[in-house]
């Protein structure tokens, strides 16, 4: 027993050793190469593509409706097709419904309205702070969290206008008004 741990100690001691120089000879030389190579191979790790195919349970959304915005409601769990309101002056939409983990939609997510239509989102107090954010731009309203704050926005031109909640646009407080 005893001269088995000091043949291993001595075999450490000499591994030891050996990757000390290995570590120094690699610093003068090629240490910038390693460096290069390896955080590459790294960030190809699936990890961030795990996150946005993670949410399967959104499926039943998609086949409702022949419209898919180019996958703008992949991860949107009360995206039920688009809401028919066209022929309509005055849309509502609720903001901070319940959905996608928490206090974290819009009621409905999905509208289709006419030309010249007037939206406007309620906030129900729920879910914390939440805003209103065309993806181009268009049109943003205030990140505030009271109950009965409102936002409101007239379409005038046709097209497919997506929205979303910034802060909560990753659980998938996202929106859309089609205009037609
Ligand atoms: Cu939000």
């Amino acid at each position: 027993m005893t001269s088995t741990g000091l043949s291993r100690r001595r075999f450490t001691a000499l591994v030891a050793t050996t990757s000390i120089s290995a570590a120094l000879a690699g610093c003068t030389s090629s240490s910038g190469d390693a460096a290069s190579e390896e955080p590459e191979t790294a960030e190809e790790d699936p990890a961030e593509n795990t996150e946005t195919s993670d949410s399967s349970g959104s499926e039943s959304g998609q086949a409702g409706d022949t419209q898919n915005f180019d996958g703008w409601f992949d991860d949107v769990e009360n995206f039920d097709g688009v809401d028919d309101e066209t022929g309509s002056d005055a849309v509502a939409v609720d903001v901070g419904v319940e959905a996608n983990g928490g206090a974290f939609g819009f009621g409905p997510a999905a509208v289709r309205v006419s030309k010249g239509t007037t939206v406007t989102w309620t906030w129900n107090g729920k879910g914390g702070t939440h805003n209103v954010v065309h993806t181009d731009g268009e049109f943003e309203s205030e990140l505030v969290g009271d109950e009965g704050h409102t936002f409101e926005y007239t379409f005038e031109s046709a097209g497919v206008y997506k929205y979303s909640c910034v802060p909560h646009e990753t659980l998938g407080m996202k929106g859309a008004v089609v205009v037609e």
